[in-house]
């Protein structure tokens, strides 16, 4: 049996500060329509895809920068891709900066099916970097401030004749994203991402971001069986440069599409969802195989409980 879904991962380039909404949005209808053309179903567009990576700023009044966020989706400004998806027959999913009409602010995710509606809608659970201003650094992180940490977890919802899930960034670093999807039987995880290439905590990192993203994205497609499709917002964006590397994955752990430049790109790929049978049904049949009775540290436990030091012990 196949079940094929043919999916477009949009690669952003750069988003200018000074960028508008209604630009940003002519570069996006202008992926979607080579979608179209190229017989996409899906196509994937990055986190925080409708503005420039703004928790790169400090400020001390986040309301100040309520301008990066959306207030509804569609909004104005994003009417015209929900038309051009719908009369086109594509879905597509969209990274943006949502405020909720309780103030609260999530880094969310929308995907919405070839025929105009709402799959679901996914908001960050891991959010990384720092809270408060840390000036030594030469450009900033500042999720923390910018965002709330999502308490929904990793859902998934039956869409594209399968079962869709979604994750962001810096969630994909994460085994445990995957295996929640993977225990409700997720076949393709929809993952935006914005990576600076440089790590201020430990620059010794820097070298190594091209393989520690498709390091996890890959290890997380093999282990539950699933497609991984990665799609970045890459390129130097107010001089920061970001990692681009837009991948589509198998769920045998096999990169079978890769983006080649920084900027905007359409990369695709025809995915046979019933590939993911041939790992959820032998080396991760989890019914058979899984020991969640021995993984209990994995919900109980947040950060690492070392044993004891043996030199401290009394050996009398
Ligand atoms: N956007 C995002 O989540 N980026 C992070 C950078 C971590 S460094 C503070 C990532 O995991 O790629």
């Amino acid at each position: 049996m196949t079940r094929l879904i043919n999916v477009g991962a949009a690669q952003l380039g750069p988003i200018a500060k000074d960028e508008s909404r209604e630009s940003v949005v002519e570069r996006l209808l202008a992926l979607l329509r080579q979608g179209a053309e190229a017989g996409c179903d899906l196509v994937v567009f990055p986190e925080l895809a409708l503005t420039t990576f703004f928790p790169r700023w400090y400020t001390d009044d986040i309301a100040g920068h309520d301008h990066y966020f959306e207030t509804s989706m569609p909004g104005p400004e994003t009417q015209p891709l929900f038309d051009e998806a719908k009369k086109l027959g594509v879905g597509f999913a969209l990274g943006y900066a949502e405020l909720t009409p309780e103030g609260e602010r999530f880094n969310t995710t929308i995907l919405v099916e070839r025929d105009g509606s709402t799959v679901g809608k996914f908001r960050k659970v891991h959010i990384p970097g720092h809270e408060n201003d840390e000036p030594w650094r030469p450009f900033q992180h500042l999720e923390r401030r910018y965002f709330a940490e999502s308490d929904e977890g990793f859902p998934v919802w039956r869409g594209f004749d399968g079962i869709v899930g979604m994750a962001t960034c810096n969630d994909r670093r994460w085994p445990e994203t995957y295996r929640e999807m993977g225990l409700q039987g997720v076949e393709m995880i929809l993952i935006g991402y914005n990576t600076p290439i440089h790590y201020a905590p430990d620059p010794g990192q820097n070298a190594l971001q091209g393989f520690h993203n498709h390091l996890c994205m890959q290890a997380g497609a093999y282990q539950n069986g699933t497609w991984v499709i990665g799609v970045a917002k890459g390129g130097t964006e107010e001089g920061v440069e970001s990692l681009a590397q837009s991948a589509i994955i198998a769920p045998s752990g096999q990169i079978v599409a890769q983006a080649v430049t920084t900027g905007d790109e359409l990369i695709t790929a025809s995915c046979d969802l019933d590939w993911c049978r041939h790992y959820k049904e032998t080396l991760f049949d989890f019914a058979r195989y899984r020991r969640p009775e021995v993984y209990q540290r994995i919900t109980t436990q947040k950060g690492v409980i070392e044993p004891p030091d043996a030199s401290a012990q009394d050996n009398s």
